[in-house]
């Protein structure tokens, strides 16, 4: 399935704390990447980009959801435009955008596929509440309303469909509150750290996380180009230290990219005005081509 490929961009920005990764999915389509697909020998079927109403203010709302008036739609309005890929025979890749588009974009792996996996590669955890959020940004509460933990106004975007916490794979986590570490003990959340990734390797983690989910059949793979080094990936709006490097980045998306199972990819957080002559949107290229397959030699 994955050399038939529905891309579609989401250029939302209402979920972060800095403006700008809705130019990440064009920023990202400007390398390239299509045509190189397409030379790959792969089938491509652009959906082009979703319209989202962004601001460019952030506006506070008494919810603790930053910017909640444009946001709640617009999550919505993804949810409703992912589910149109999902009817065509394909695979999924979905060009971010800010991290709350998880929420919508998963839904709508949920209510296709049943009780599906979710790896999640990223610096931060992104499963804040409200009550819990330090920011009030929503890109830092996607998890927790996937798992029905935030309000309903939140949690009810695309359904009522829940991620079951033992489905769920965190790679590279390293900045995480206080109130985010509180959840994943309690649910007992697996998560390989960016210590895991060191002691174990690139090619075990990934196998492990494979066993982990191992009697799961559908798995969707969320790749924040955060949980890269920021030293390295620097065009992102909550860039960490003492990430994934480039080779690491490159053999976790190439090896994930061989695994059947894993049916849906996008990748998020790509702030072109934040980066540095464009070098994030060109490593986002060559980690896709990765994914799907573009050999390192
Ligand atoms: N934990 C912080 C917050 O909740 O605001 C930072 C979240 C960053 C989210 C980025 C996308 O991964
Ligand atoms: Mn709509
Ligand atoms: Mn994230
Ligand atoms: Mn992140």
């Amino acid at each position: 399935m994955k050399d038939n490929i529905s891309v579609l961009g989401i250029p939302i920005d209402l979920g972060a704390s800095t403006i700008g990764t809705r130019l990440g999915p064009d920023s990202i389509r400007l390398t390239g990447l299509l045509e190189e697909l397409l030379d790959m020998g792969l089938d491509i079927y652009d959906f082009g980009n979703i319209d989202i109403k962004n601001s460019n203010k952030k506006i506070k709302f008494p919810s603790n959801m930053t910017n909640e008036d444009r946001l709640l739609p617009s999550l919505s309005h993804i949810n409703e435009e992912v589910e149109k890929i999902y009817q065509r025979q394909s695979f999924p890749l979905i060009l971010g955008g800010d991290h709350s588009l998880v929420l919508p974009s998963f839904k709508a792996f949920l209510k296709k596929y049943k009780n599906p996996g979710l790896i999640y590669i990223d610096a931060h955890a992104d499963i804040n509440t409200e009550k819990s959020s330090p920011t009030g940004n929503v890109h830092g509460m996607p998890v927790a309303a996937l798992m029905g933990l935030c309000s309903n106004k939140l949690n009810n975007i695309g359904g009522s469909y829940k991620l079951n916490p033992q489905n769920l794979v965190y790679i590279a986590i390293r900045d995480i509150d206080k109130g985010e570490e509180l959840i994943i003990k309690e649910k007992n959340i697996k998560y390989f750290s960016m210590a895991d990734v060191y002691k174990y390797g690139i090619e075990e983690i990934v196998r492990k996380s494979m066993v982990y989910l191992g009697n799961l059949s559908s798995i969707y793979l969320s790749f924040d180009i955060d949980s890269m080094d920021c030293d390295i990936a620097p065009g992102t709006g909550v860039p960490v230290r003492g990430g994934l490097n480039y080779n690491q980045a490159r053999l976790i998306l190439s090896l994930f990219g061989k695994e059947e199972k894993i049916k849906g990819f996008e990748l998020v957080e790509v702030n072109p005005s934040l980066d540095d002559k464009n070098k994030t949107s060109e490593i986002a290229k060559e980690l896709i081509l990765a994914f799907f397959g573009k050999s390192f030699i």
